[in-house]
């Protein structure tokens, strides 16, 4: 507790309140027709992954249906999502980018 002077009671905090933010994870879902060679440029781009990395994250979607491409704050994983969908259609591929509260 603390006075501010004026015969007002202030609370205030002591302990060093250290809030983690909400993290979420963006994933990427495998489909039939999306090249290869887009998804790991993708990953490249938007994940900053290295070929290797990304080509590793591009085949276990492939194989597996769904990958992670990263984990970020909810502003940063909404931006991802967002470049990776419009990057998609513009080059008129199917892939899905999402997002999920981990
Ligand atoms: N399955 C696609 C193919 O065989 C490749 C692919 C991988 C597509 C990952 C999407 O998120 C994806 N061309």
């Amino acid at each position: 507790g603390d006075n501010a002077g004026n015969g007002t009671a202030v609370i205030t905090r002591t302990k060093p309140k250290v809030k983690r933010p909400n993290l979420y994870r963006v994933l990427l879902l495998n489909d039939d027709y999306t090249p290869m060679e887009f998804v790991v440029l993708v990953l490249e781009r938007f994940f900053r992954k290295t070929r290797d990395e990304a080509t590793q994250i591009m085949l276990h979607v492939h194989q597996n249906g769904v990958g992670e491409c990263g984990v970020y704050t909810y502003e940063v994983a909404e931006t991802k999502v967002t470049q990776v969908m419009d990057f998609a259609r513009q080059n008129q591929h199917p892939l899905q980018c999402v997002m999920e509260k981990k």
